[in-house]
């Protein structure tokens, strides 16, 4: 698409394609075999992953979502429930894999702002009773995706840790765009990892890599999730040339994400001042998610009420590609490989629409 017109893609942080460097680390990129361990470039990535983050060991997934459900399938046994908010990836756009692969029930919270707290989890725990399901897993996302990249603080991220580990329970992080959390707080990425049992994050968002995930834990766990990867068709073979890239992602890309929330910040501060544009709050990361009113459609009210869809396609026309969430909320997400004047072509195509 892009060459034939030049659109710029604020969609998703997806869309970034690999840079010149990584693109050469991956032509030179040594391999092995890694359904046998074999490859030293992965075992580099993983080794890496696991330093960063704190963590004893890393698996190189596919996908974030095969990354999400490996660690949920490691974590319960068939019938048990996982604790997850109303907004969150895993429930949203996993293709109800936590029950399609795993025989799992989410038990749903409704949060503000994705983040529930240590009160919310400790009443969704099921009592061992005889009668109920066993709650098997807590699930947290930081940066929250639907939540328009919104964070976390450490503190509540520890409160509800400690609440699910008194009962015994453990507590997974969807950390998809952890790094991006993590330099939004101002602190180590470490710092937002600790405390949980099982972390997930992808390379190939804001990072920049074209493909890839480290799901990291226990050497136990992850020695565990490697059978279960292989098991969900994710063992990979000389993936080496994916894990290359990542490295680069994580030598690179991490330091200049504040970068991408400062464009977002802009964009959304020249947003909020038109009529019908309303943020639930302004971003923190390189998410924006706002709704769209029908003050922008007085000539042509969309009769089915998709203002978001209606409002996306004259972004289109005017040469911005944006997501709608739904029918009233419009998602943009910035990243490194958008032109320099980003956010002035943004809020003119917008106020073009
Ligand atoms: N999110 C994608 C879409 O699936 C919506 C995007 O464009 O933002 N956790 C979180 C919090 C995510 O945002 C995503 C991807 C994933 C997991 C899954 O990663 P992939 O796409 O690699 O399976």
């Amino acid at each position: 698409m892009r060459s034939e017109i030049s659109f710029i893609d604020l969609r998703s942080d997806t869309v970034t394609r690999p840079t010149p460097e990584m693109r050469r680390a991956m032509a030179e990129a040594e391999v092995g075999d890694d359904v046998y361990g074999e490859d030293p470039t992965v075992n580099r990535l993983q080794e890496t992953a696991a330093d960063m983050l704190g963590f004893e060991a890393a698996l190189f997934v596919p996908t974030g979502s095969m990354g999400n459900q490996v660690a949920l399938a490691v974590h319960t046994r068939p019938g048990e429930e996982v604790v997850c908010d109303a907004d969150s990836h895993i429930l949203h756009y996993e293709m109800a894999a936590m029950a399609a692969l795993s025989g799992l029930l989410p038990r749903v919270l409704r949060t503000a702002d994705g983040f529930p707290d240590a009160q919310q989890v400790t009443d969704a725990i099921q009592p061992d009773i005889g009668y109920l399901a066993r709650t098997g897993l807590v699930s947290l996302e930081n940066s929250h995706n639907r939540g328009g990249g919104a964070v976390m603080e450490v503190e509540k991220q520890r409160e509800v840790q400690k609440a699910a580990h008194s009962k015994g329970v453990p507590v997974h992080l969807d950390g998809a765009r952890i790094f991006n959390a993590a330099a939004a707080l101002g602190v180590d990425v470490r710092e937002v990892a600790k405390g949980f049992d099982s972390v997930m994050f992808c390379l190939s968002k804001g990072l920049g890599a074209p493909v890839g995930s480290l799901l990291c834990g226990s050497t136990d766990f992850i020695k565990e999730a490697r059978r279960v990867r292989k098991r969900f068709g994710g063992g990979m073979r000389q993936a080496g040339v994916l894990a290359a890239p990542g490295l680069i992602a994580l030598e690179r890309m991490t330091g200049r994400l504040i970068e991408d929330h400062d464009r977002a910040r802009r964009i959304a501060g020249a947003l909020v001042r038109l009529p019908g544009i309303q943020f639930a709050s302004m971003p923190r990361t390189n998410i924006l998610v706002f709704t769209v009113g029908p003050e922008w459609f007085e000539d042509e009210m969309p009769e089915d009420g998709n203002f978001a869809g209606r409002f996306v396609a004259h972004l289109k026309e005017n040469g911005i590609l944006a997501l709608a969430l739904d029918k009233n909320k419009v998602r943009m997400v910035t990243h490194y490989d958008l032109p320099e004047d980003v956010v002035e072509r943004t809020i003119m195509a917008v106020s073009r629409v």
